[in-house]
């Protein structure tokens, strides 16, 4: 199984590292690179055809500004084309989220919150847990994990309450 990240920038990747870590983590393939729709569209055509040459199944784009870099690999290809709108200035993401996600019907992104790279990952592990157990089970228990982590919080939370005698505060 392998994934294909493009990016617009290298300036986006401190953003889409966390992208990244999380397909590892399920033992994904990744296939990174950068390439613009408007700097380099020769080279965005090419790299989508050799990922799928080369067994990528799911692309994750990344792009700032006017982003329509998941659009344009969407046109390239059939495969699922997930997009993460890179928050900049001065719009800080809105200009992105609307350029990735106002896709004209017949070309669908899947596209995730402004700078949303970890949910870009579990999207697409999503997708690759249809056809593999192994990585179902993995999710299951990444959501496991989140829901203990969420019971421990609240729990922390109220030991910090009794510890400080907040009257008037009830927590259900
Ligand atoms: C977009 O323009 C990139 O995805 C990046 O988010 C933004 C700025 O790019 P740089 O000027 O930092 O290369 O194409």
């Amino acid at each position: 199984m392998k994934a294909a990240i493009v990016m617009g920038s290298d300036s986006d990747w401190s953003v889409m590292k966390p992208a990244v870590d999380t397909l590892k983590e399920f033992g994904i393939e990744v296939e990174l690179t950068v390439a613009s729709a408007h700097r380099t569209p020769d080279r965005v055509r090419s790299f989508v055809r050799q990922a799928r040459q080369s067994g990528a199944d799911v692309f994750i784009a990344a792009a700032g500004m006017a982003a329509h870099l998941a659009g344009v690999i969407a046109s390239y290809t059939t495969a699922p084309v997930i997009g993460v709108p890179i928050a900049s200035e001065p719009f800080k993401g809105f200009d992105s989220l609307m350029s990735t996600v106002q896709m004209p019907p017949g070309v669908p992104v899947a596209t995730m919150a402004v700078n949303g790279a970890k949910n870009a990952a579990l999207f697409a592990i999503e997708i690759f847990a249809i056809g593999d157990s192994s990585v179902k089970r993995k999710l299951l228990d990444y959501r496991s994990k989140m829901a203990a982590e969420v019971e421990l919080k609240d729990q922390r939370l109220r030991e910090k309450i009794t510890c400080c005698i907040v009257d008037d505060v009830s927590i259900k």
